[in-house]
């Protein structure tokens, strides 16, 4: 199984610490490990403990099989196994549903990180470099391309300056006693006829920084801030995307609230987000919906090694856990212990 692919050996920054282990260094042998390292002449270690990443210990990532994806609707017959997943809503002609939610077809993914990011460590601790969400259009996904961000007065008769609706992920929030820890893939979706009763809904940040449920911001009037916008490399804005198509998504981690939304989400031992799209499940002239596959897809193979089977959500980025104060104390002495042998070693060769 290859559930998580550390590509630490591919990266082209030696001087880092991407090939050693991330959790703190603090038993004897991890400490032995390190000098070992350092007796075979790799330095670097000094060189990063001393750099402007202050002795951060980084990864680099590719979990190409998250540990839990659903279609989060009402009717949905097969909660948890169904192979595909759509993200539509209900706003039609500029006429929203008094009965669902405008975002009514949502996608949930969750990945487990304790591999990457031991948990518990405290939110603080968790630095996020870079962060990508890749879904893959279903065998029969049809629909126009629109990368950007559209107002949510274009679907009540506003002007749209491009085709179509941005798939748009936010956060996952809960309600009726649920959290990312009891919520799995077959639980209850909640009330089959309501606004906002969904159990888990899609969250995003308002202006005052606060995380609300987003499912009717064009019922509501107010915009929203999407964690990220899908993207798709080779079409432009207007084009069909059509089935096994890579759409990704780059997390805005430089948004103060995401990133405290997911080193919370690290330090709970995963990460998940809510995919979405206002398009409407009635079908345009020309268009279709969004659907991309889950894990249970039977195209999915994670243990193949041709990267055009990971039809399932993939999570991939770098991720930097923050040393204790304990640990920079440690890395201080081991660079320089490192400088030592570097000069000792000078004077060997000479
Ligand atoms: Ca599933
Ligand atoms: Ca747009
Ligand atoms: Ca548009």
């Amino acid at each position: 199984m290859r559930l998580l692919a550390l590509r630490a050996c591919r990266c082209n920054l030696p001087l880092t610490f991407r090939n050693l282990p991330i959790a703190s260094p603090r038993s004897l042998e991890q400490i032995g490990e390190l000098l070992f390292f350092m007796r075979k002449g790799i330095l670097f270690i000094a060189i990063a403990a001393l750099s402007p990443v202050t002795g951060a210990l980084a990864a680099s990532f590719d979990i190409i099989t998250p540990s839990m994806d659903r279609w989060v609707y009402p009717f949905n017959g097969s909660p948890g196994v169904r192979p595909a997943a759509s993200a539509f809503g209900t706003v039609v002609n500029g006429v929203v549903d008094s009965q669902f939610d405008d975002r009514d077809g949502q996608m949930l993914v969750r990945f487990s990180t304790s591999h990457i990011a031991t948990p518990g460590l405290g939110a603080a601790n968790y630095a996020v470099t870079s962060l990508r969400l890749t879904l893959t259009t279903w065998e029969e996904a049809s629909f126009l391309y629109d990368p950007t961000y559209d107002s949510y007065q274009t679907l009540l008769g506003g002007e749209d300056s491009d085709a179509g609706h941005p798939v748009e992920i936010f956060g996952v929030g809960y309600r009726n006693g649920f959290t990312a820890s009891t919520f799995v893939e077959n639980s209850p979706h909640g009330a089959a006829f309501g606004k906002g009763v969904r159990n888990a809904y899609a969250a995003g940040f308002n202006d005052a920084g606060q995380m609300i449920d987003v499912s009717n911001n064009v019922s509501q009037g107010f915009e929203v801030n999407p964690f990220a916008i899908g993207q798709v490399a080779g079409l432009v804005a207007g084009d069909t995307v059509g089935p096994d198509k890579q759409m990704t998504f780059d997390i805005n981690v430089t948004s103060p609230e995401i990133l405290a939304y997911l080193q919370a989400s690290l330090n709970q031992g995963y990460i998940e987000f809510m995919v979405t799209s206002l398009y409407p499940s009635s079908q345009e002239a020309g268009s279709g919906y969004p659907v991309f596959y889950t894990k249970e897809s039977p195209w999915h193979d994670p243990t193949s090694e041709n990267a055009f089977d990971h039809v399932a959500a993939q999570l991939s980025g770098e991720i930097t856990i923050v040393p204790e104060p304990s640990t920079m104390a440690f890395l201080g002495l081991a660079a320089l212990t490192g400088l030592g042998m570097l000069a000792c070693w000078k004077r060997n060769e000479q």
